[in-house]
Order: C-alpha cells, then structure tokens, then sequence
C-alpha cells in the first residue's frame, strides 16, 4: 500500500488499478526476443490462415494491406515485470481476417507461428470478439523490427509473450497446443491480472 504524501510519487488514481499485480510501470518500450530479430522480406513475405494442417486463406503482404484497419489502445503486460499504458497500435483483427477467409472458427484453440520459429498458443476466444488483431503499426509508425514488424500478433489483455513478433500464421488447433515458452515453463494461458506466469500457475 502506498501511503500519499509518505512513500513514493503518488499514482494517479486509475494505475493502481491498470496496473496488474507484481508489474511496475515503464515509459519506455523494452526489446525481448529468444533470439535474433530475422530478416523478414515483404516481397516473399505471406501470411497463411490454417485449419489443422490446412491452409484456408493465404495473403501476400499487399493483399494483406487492403484488408481493413483497426486502431486500438492497449495497456501491455510483459512477464518479466514491465507494464506500458497506453499503447497505440493498427493492423487487421483477427475478426476481419477469419471474415476475409471466409472461416467460421471451427475449434477453440489457436497457435499463433512466427519467422524465427516462435509459436504460442492462444485459446480462439481471446482472438475474436475485437480481442486479437495482426498489427502493422504502433504509435502510427510502421512496427520496427525489433518489436516485430512487419506484422505481429497482439492480444493485450495477455501477458505479452502472446503477441507473437514476425507472426507469419494462424492455426486452428483441435486441443490447446503449447508452443515455444509454454513448453518451457510459462503459462498455458497467461493472464496478468491472475499472475499466471508459470506452468502450475492457478
Ligand atoms: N516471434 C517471437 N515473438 C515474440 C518473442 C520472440 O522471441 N519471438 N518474444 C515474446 C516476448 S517474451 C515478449 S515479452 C514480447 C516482447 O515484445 P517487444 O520486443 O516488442 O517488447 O514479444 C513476444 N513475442
Ligand atoms: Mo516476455
């Protein structure tokens, strides 16, 4: 608890409450990655919808452009402790991509797939409904490659290692199918405001 005048800034009143438990507040916009930021080229660059093994839609990144934009703000959650209020971010939800494949979501389970092999699952509910989008920009800039760009995964009201970076594919997955960092111990779900940090987590 912090009391106001004796401990610390005080917080504005909503950051308390915006602030998920065992996060602290950060204003600038930390790089992680497992590995190497890969060189993802827009001329062979493709992003492919699958059902299963089944691809059902693919786009090249100009068709992928023409799909409509969304523009949100977000409040992100990492799970190394960091909290960004706030965030600005454009792209294509998930809702308009499945509308574009002409996909009703046959399971309730997706694994999302990168450029640099990263994977992680995401249940298809926390994907529709506004909830989940492919984005292209942040801050109204087209999104670095560091955080990701040229296209990434973000679903904001889970811990960030959801939103995968250099996201290159959708699938539908009959059960739900743990990819690169919950095969290493993180949450199979990951909600900052319950602290689901790692397996085991309630
Ligand atoms: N493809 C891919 N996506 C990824 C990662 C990664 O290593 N590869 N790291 C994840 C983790 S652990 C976090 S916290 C965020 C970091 O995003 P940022 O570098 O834009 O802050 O990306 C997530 N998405
Ligand atoms: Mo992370």
């Amino acid at each position: 608890m912090v009391t106001r005048g004796f401990t610390g800034r005080p917080q504005p009143p909503d950051t308390a409450k915006r602030l998920a438990p065992g996060q602290h507040l950060t204003s600038d916009f930390p790089v992680l990655s497992a590995g190497p930021t890969p060189r993802v080229n827009l001329e062979t660059w493709t992003f492919t919808l699958k059902v299963g093994p089944k691809p059902v839609a693919k786009w090249n990144w100009a068709e992928f452009n023409v799909l409509p934009q969304t523009e949100i703000k977000r409040d992100i959650h990492c799970v190394t402790t960091w909290s960004k209020f706030d965030t600005v971010w454009r792209g294509v939800t998930v809702d308009d991509i499945l509308e574009a494949a002409g996909v009703d979501a046959p399971t309730q389970f997706m694994l999302a797939h990168s450029f640099d092999d990263y994977s992680t699952n995401v249940p298809t509910a926390d994907l529709i409904g506004g909830k989940g989008m492919v984005a292209t920009h942040f801050g109204g800039k087209p999104l670095t490659s560091d955080h990701g760009g040229p296209a990434r995964l973000l679903v904001p009201h889970l811990y960030f290692w959801k939103s995968a970076k250099w996201v290159n594919a959708l699938q539908f997955t009959e059960t739900d199918t743990a990819g690169f960092w919950e095969l290493r111990g993180y949450h199979m779900y990951g909600d900052p405001f319950r602290e689901q940090r790692y397996t085991g987590d309630p």
